[in-house]
């Protein structure tokens, strides 16, 4: 017992005091990624860990096997070697299946791991979904950020939301916003839904979407799809999607209709979950 106290005294300040590398990622995605690596051992060795997610997933194996990674899993290791300030930088090409993958560094002198960095370089913001979010920005986090708008009438706003802290207000029935999901069969979608409220319950709503095969089709909400009146309510088109397809584009239209309140329609927490 006293040699393994010794030991533990011996060890843990080393580990403790061993900075984790730092991975940053930039470039384009699909494209040619940047990826730098600094603070890692000088003139020591890294891998570069590729995994679909975030997640506890330990190695099984190599010089620190049994550290939990910060990924869900890993499908690809490369390894290579910092410089002698611990730096490192790669451009490997990255195809279009890489861009939804998240990168961590292992440093193999410390077994210190960097932060699970997305391939697209930013945190993913997956809004409320368990897992992944095929659309960006889904709760308007990032205000008009991977969406378009009709020009005629959005505002983005904090004054009332269903997640985070931005909705958008869509001010009339010609008002939309328009965002192009990445590409995920629906048969795969947990959930295709968002948040909506409007102060009117005679509003009608129309939401149209293009599948990645060129075809097109619509909803129309009435009364319905904001009942009640004056509360967020959930926005459900999984039921009226084609299970065979991939939504590539959704269109939500602000209301017409209903009584003489404004036409106004709050929308926020977009959930195309996977
Ligand atoms: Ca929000």
């Amino acid at each position: 017992m006293r040699t393994f106290a010794a030991l533990i005294l011996l060890t843990l300040p080393t580990l403790a005091s061993a900075a984790p590398p730092v991975l940053d990622i930039g470039g384009s995605c699909p494209g040619m990624l940047n990826i730098d690596i600094t603070e890692a051992t000088a003139e020591g060795s890294v891998w570069v860990l590729i995994g679909p997610g975030e997640g506890l997933w330990a190695l099984p194996g190599g010089p620190c096997a049994g550290v939990a990674t910060g990924l869900s899993d890993v499908s690809h290791v490369f390894s290579a070697g910092a410089d002698g300030a611990g730096s490192l930088s790669l451009s490997p090409s990255a195809p279009a299946g890489v861009c939804s993958r998240y990168f961590q560094v292992l440093d193999l002198a410390t077994c210190t791991l960097s932060d699970a960095v997305p391939a697209t370089g930013a945190p993913v913001d997956a809004g409320g979904c368990p897992g992944l979010n095929a659309m960006a920005n889904p709760s308007f986090e990032d205000g008009l950020t991977d969406w378009n708008v009709s020009g005629f009438g959005e505002e983005w706003t904090d004054r009332d939301v269903a997640a985070g802290s931005y909705s958008m207000d869509l001010t009339s029935g010609g008002s939309y916003v328009e965002s192009f999901p990445s590409l995920t069969p629906v048969s795969s979608l947990s959930s295709a839904s968002w948040q909506w409220k409007s102060e009117d319950s005679g509003a009608i709503s129309s939401v149209q979407w293009d599948y990645s095969d060129g075809s097109s089709d619509s909803y129309l909400f009435f009364s319905d799809g904001f009942a009640p009146a004056g509360e967020w309510v959930t926005a459900d088109i999984l039921p009226f999607l084609d299970p065979s397809k991939s939504v590539s584009r959704l269109r939500v239209y602000g209301f017409s209709g209903g009584d003489a309140t404004p036409d106004s329609v709050l929308i926020d927490d977009f959930r195309f979950c996977y």
